[in-house]
């Protein structure tokens, strides 16, 4: 059978749902059951980013994260185990929007020779392989199937299902695998991690002790993953909470929750201190704490980015190793954050991008070093093989515990992508080299200007558009104005206003010097927005 007459045939049983659609701030993302055609056309997408690269895997990762149960999506890794090269979303977008079997083929065909592919279409001696991932929800096993089918419809093509896995994982397994050229396990994701986090934790390896954490994993895939992570890490004595509950799926618990809402999340006894919140596909992670004063304490993605830079940059010192290091945030990074990172970094290596994880990957490889984070708690730190060199030649014969630590923060770093596990083991260990507590970390640096995070459902989102920072609106005319007259009137005030690339809702951000003023700014804003962009919904009143 040709390969046209394949694909035609395989496509017809995931028939098109009409609508446009587009790869997002996050790939693909919606309610599950538009999916199916998708994930078919995405297994084809992903064949041909590993033709592209002589069959160096390349991934699909079925997850909507921190979306409701009903959602789904999808996400495609690239061989390098990061996200896939922006200048392919628009093949993804093409695929996806082919409404039967003779246009996917054509559009397929046409992408395969835009992209220097022309030999997927009649050579079947070239190897392709795709590994796959998903996470809990109940449509993604089917979703799952789809890809595999879509993957199937090439001759040549191989696949592996990694079956329930976080989003990271996925990610760690074509990275590290490619670079080895040898396929990973799972299991090997777990020694790796373990053995990094207990040297960077305890260099001399003689501790005993440990260290007590509670992990929140959303009712997500995270769940499944600490479990089976847990008896490896012998240095922390760890409770699990909201671990497989799908009912209750990103719902009063995990990172989104608790960054937005500023509350504890569900299960969590506050007699207990401190509380880690991973994201339903583990890529994000804040942690909430009690203050002293019995007050609620957040440490976000901004707290995380601070403290990983001053220790990088501290143990690069130590060291005698030189780092153009750099901090990528966006706009919803607390202005204090910014000021405190300007004030002891050049404030050229302090860049501001639009939100989506891909856009500050992409720029913190403009640095030897680059630390990212979102403040909802998605971030790494990147490197440079440079840089990672110089590190391994630096810590080659041993003698000190900051070049231990030096060498295991970089090993237990998942460079590739925002992994909240990885991230969260690496903050215990940092914490634990300073001798802070949280509230000492919360403090030490900057303190937090009161902000709030909300949003409103209007007629059509994608009316808003912003600066590509997304610090400003551009269109519709004169909104901006009215936005920087209200922010006026507070003190410090600032705020914007943005579409989200993952739900159908206007995003709301304003801060100012109270908490008070924060609030009663972000009310004034939800009002502009739902005036001048035609609300569908009454604003919270917050
Ligand atoms: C995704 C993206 C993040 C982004 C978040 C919210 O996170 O990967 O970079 O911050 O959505 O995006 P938006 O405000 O455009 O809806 P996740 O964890 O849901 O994959």
């Amino acid at each position: 059978m040709s390969l046209e007459s394949r694909i035609i045939e395989a496509y017809e049983r995931h028939p098109f749902k009409p609508g446009k659609y587009e790869y997002g701030t996050a790939g693909f993302r919606m309610k599950s059951h538009l999916l199916d055609s998708i994930m078919f056309t995405v297994g084809l997408l992903a064949c041909l980013r590993s033709h592209a690269d002589n069959g160096k895997a390349s991934g699909v990762m079925i997850t909507a994260s921190h979306n409701p149960i009903e959602d789904n999506g999808v996400k495609i890794v690239n061989q390098d185990g990061e996200m896939l090269p922006q200048e392919w979303e628009k093949y993804a977008i093409k695929l996806a929007n082919s409404s039967n079997g003779k246009e996917l083929f054509e559009a397929f065909s046409e992408v395969a020779k835009e992209t220097g592919n022309e030999a997927i279409l009649t050579d079947k001696s070239n190897p392709i392989l795709v590994y796959i991932g998903k996470d809990t929800r109940p449509s993604s096993e089917a979703l799952s199937a789809s890809v595999i089918d879509g993957i199937k419809s090439l001759p040549n093509a191989k696949f592996f299902d990694f079956g329930v896995v976080t989003t990271p994982q996925l990610h760690w397994v074509v990275w590290r695998g490619n670079e080895e050229n040898v396929q990973k396990t799972i299991e090997n994701y777990y020694e790796s991690t373990a053995r990094s986090f207990s040297r960077l934790l305890d260099p001399s390896q003689k501790s005993t002790s440990r260290r007590q954490v509670f992990v929140d994993c959303a009712n997500g895939v995270g769940g499944a993953t600490m479990r089976k992570l847990e008896p490896h890490l012998k240095l922390l004595d760890i409770t699990l909470l909201n671990e497989s509950d799908l009912s209750l799926l990103n719902a009063g618990c995990g990172a989104e929750f608790v960054q937005k809402s500023r509350k504890f999340p569900s299960n969590f006894d506050k007699s207990n201190g401190t509380v880690i919140s991973l994201d339903g596909d583990a890529d994000r992670v804040v942690i909430s704490y009690k203050k002293k004063d019995g007050s609620f304490g957040l440490l976000d993605g901004d707290k995380i980015a601070t403290l990983f830079g001053k220790f990088v940059a501290e143990l690069f010192t130590k060291n005698k190793l030189d780092c153009n290091l750099g901090v990528v945030q966006t706009a919803y990074a607390n202005g204090a954050s910014t000021k405190y990172l300007k004030s002891v970094l050049n404030p050229s290596n302090v860049a501001c991008v639009a939100t989506g994880v891909k856009h500050l990957h992409h720029k913190a490889k403009d640095f030897d070093v680059g630390v990212y984070f979102e403040a909802n708690g998605h971030g790494t730190v990147t490197f440079t093989r440079e840089a990672f060199k110089s590190v391994q030649d630096a810590t080659q014969n041993v003698s000190d515990d900051s070049q231990i630590r030096l060498r295991s923060f970089f090993d237990l770093i998942n460079p590739v992508v925002g992994d909240a596990i990885c991230d969260f083991l690496a903050v215990e260990a940092v914490l634990d080299y300073y001798g802070w507590d949280y509230e000492t970390w919360d403090n030490e640096l900057y303190v937090d200007l009161p902000s709030v995070q909300t949003k409103l459902k209007v007629k059509d989102r994608r009316v808003v558009v912003t600066t590509s920072d997304e610090t400003k609106v551009t269109s519709p005319d004169g909104f901006q104005n009215k936005l920087e007259k209200i922010s006026a009137a507070y003190n410090k005030g600032r705020s914007f206003v943005r579409p989200s690339g993952t739900e159908d809702v206007v995003r709301v951000y304003a801060e100012a010097e109270t908490e008070q003023e924060a609030k009663s700014l972000a009310q004034d804003v939800l009002k502009l927005v739902y005036d001048d962009l035609q609300g569908t919904e009454q604003p919270p009143t917050l």
